[in-house]
Order: structure tokens, then C-alpha cells, then sequence
């Protein structure tokens, strides 16, 4: 994509704007290696559908699979570094007044690429939390137990993310609605629009008058809502918008 392939109406609205807030989910981490939640379904773990590995009850059922899903994707994501659509959102936050980036993936990828303001609505894969104490664990013995047991109680230790079926962190949530509902631009990049209730902020914006823009190479639920929706990766769709707005 080129500069040129931007409606003027959208830089204008970059240029003007007071406040935007983005929402990304898997697909702006896919040029980094790391799988997309669908993706996340290859290979050995193709035997199981997300909604089966990702619950409480799954953890309760078989800890230790769950245990090895997490460690698997854990060093996808520590081998992945930022990628280009990551470090534009970090220049986006440079140049706009109110920039809140609320983001569905647990990969600290945002992070890593030097966003400040990130809002992590699903927590983060790298850290780990009890699961009977629900609180962050630095430090365990490595007895070989797989989960590891937690140093105060002896509980499991699970990954420090959102599973279905749990509430999201009530400030992050309340954060996101907020952005979401006084934006004056509303970017959604790279994510499925099916998981509540992450999937309802960019129409929080949207009945707010905020313009919505949607980054995704595929068409989703929220295409046809969108003002404008860009098909094509987030590595180049993004650079190409910043270059546009800001040459
Ligand atoms: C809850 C962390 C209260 C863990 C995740 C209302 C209606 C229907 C259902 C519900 C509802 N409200 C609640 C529910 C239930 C459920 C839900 O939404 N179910 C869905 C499946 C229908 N929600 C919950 O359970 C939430 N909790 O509501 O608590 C409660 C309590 C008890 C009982 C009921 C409710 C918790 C949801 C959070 C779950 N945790 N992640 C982990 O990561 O392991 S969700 C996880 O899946 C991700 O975080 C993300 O949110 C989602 C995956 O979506 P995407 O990120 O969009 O990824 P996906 O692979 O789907 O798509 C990638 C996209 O990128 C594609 O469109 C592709 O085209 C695009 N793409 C690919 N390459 C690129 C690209 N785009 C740009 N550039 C590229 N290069």
C-alpha cells in the first residue's frame, strides 16, 4: 500500500485528532511468528479447539496439557521480536494527543516496541499467577512437577491470562470502554471480532460518533461497520498510513 491509497478524510481525521484509540488481536503479531489464535491450532495442537485449552475447567481436567500449550507458545513469543506494525503504533503514540492501545494478545509485543500506553485485556503469557491464590508468582522450585507448585500454597501455577469464561481485570475493561467511548477515531488492526467482551469497544465508538477504521486482510463481523477497512497485513498497512498522514 501507498501513502496515496488513503482516503484524504482518513489522514485529515489522523492529523486532527484529539484522541484515538486502537484494539489490536492476534493478527498484527502474525509477521512476528507468532501463531494467531486460529493458527495457535497447528501441529500437535491441532487436536483441540481453543475454547477446549483456554478454560478453567480444561486446566482442572488436564493441567499439565494446558501447562505444555502455555510453555509452547511462551517461547513463540520469546523468540518473536516487534514488527513493523507494532513499532507504527508506537509512532502513532507519538504524534497523537490521546493514543490508547488496548490489546487482546498476551504476547507483550506492544510492550517490546516501546508503546506506553498499553491496555493487556487478556493479561500477559509472560507472567505466571496460583491458581488457587489467583496472584503473580515470581519464583518457584523447579521440582519437575509439571505445572510447578506455588511456593506459598502448594497450588497449580497456570499462566497469568484471561481464560473463557473469567472476567476480564475490571481496570483494563473500564479503561478500554473509556477510550473507546471518547476516541474520535477508533482503529481496529488485526483481529477477528468474535470474543466478547473485547469484540463490543470498537461499537462502543461507534455509537459515540468516533470514525472506525478497520486493518485486516481478511473480512470480518465488523467490515461492514467500518468507515474504511484496509485488506492487507498490519506490517504494511500501518507504515503506509503513518508515512501518509505524516511524510
Ligand atoms: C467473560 C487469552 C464473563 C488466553 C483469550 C457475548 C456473546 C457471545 C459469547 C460471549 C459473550 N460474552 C462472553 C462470551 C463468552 C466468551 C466469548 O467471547 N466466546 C466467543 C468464542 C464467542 N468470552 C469470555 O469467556 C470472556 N469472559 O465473558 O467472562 C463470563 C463468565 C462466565 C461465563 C460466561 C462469561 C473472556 C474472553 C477472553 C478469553 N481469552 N485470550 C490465551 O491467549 O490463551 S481470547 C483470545 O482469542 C485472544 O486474546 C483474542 O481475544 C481471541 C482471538 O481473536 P483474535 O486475536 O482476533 O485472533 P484470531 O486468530 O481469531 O483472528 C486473527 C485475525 O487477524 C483474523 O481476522 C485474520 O484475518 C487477521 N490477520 C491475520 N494476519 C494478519 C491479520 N491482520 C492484520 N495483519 C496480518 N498480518
Amino acid at each position: 500500500m501507498k501513502p496515496g491509497d488513503f482516503p484524504a478524510e482518513v489522514i485529515e481525521k489522523l492529523r486532527s485528532a484529539r484522541s484515538v484509540a486502537v484494539l489490536t488481536g492476534a493478527g498484527i503479531s502474525a509477521e512476528s511468528g507468532v501463531p494467531t489464535f486460529r493458527e495457535a491450532q497447528t501441529g500437535l495442537w491441532a487436536r483441540f479447539n481453543p475454547e477446549e485449552l483456554a478454560t478453567p475447567a480444561a486446566f482442572r481436567r488436564n493441567p499439565q496439557l494446558v501447562w505444555e500449550w502455555y510453555a509452547w507458545r511462551r517461547q513463540l513469543v520469546a523468540q518473536a521480536v516487534p514488527n513493523a506494525g507494532h513499532r507504527a503504533l508506537t509512532e502513532f503514540e507519538q504524534r497523537i494527543p490521546e493514543f490508547t492501545l488496548i490489546t487482546q494478545n498476551v504476547d507483550g509485543l506492544h510492550q517490546r516496541a516501546g508503546c506506553r500506553r498499553v491496555i493487556e485485556l487478556h493479561g500477559n503469557i509472560r507472567r505466571t499467577k496460583c491458581f488457587e491464590e489467583n496472584v503473580v508468582v515470581e519464583t518457584w522450585d523447579e521440582t519437575g512437577e509439571v505445572p510447578p507448585r506455588c511456593p506459598r500454597c502448594g497450588g497449580r501455577l497456570r499462566p497469568d491470562v484471561v481464560w473463557f469464561e473469567e472476567t476480564l481485570p475490571p481496570e483494563a475493561l473500564e479503561k478500554a470502554i473509556q477510550a473507546a467511548q471518547t476516541c474520535d477515531l477508533f482503529l481496529s488492526i488485526g483481529t477477528s471480532t468474535v470474543v466478547h467482551p473485547a469484540a463490543s469497544l470498537p461499537y462502543e465508538a461507534l455509537d459515540r460518533g468516533g470514525m472506525l477504521i478497520e486493518v485486516n486482510p481478511e473480512i470480518t463481523p465488523l467490515t461492514g461497520n467500518a468507515r474504511h477497512s484496509f485488506h492487507g497485513p498490519a506490517g504494511v498497512v500501518l507504515p503506509a498510513l503513518l508515512r501518509a498522514a505524516w511524510p
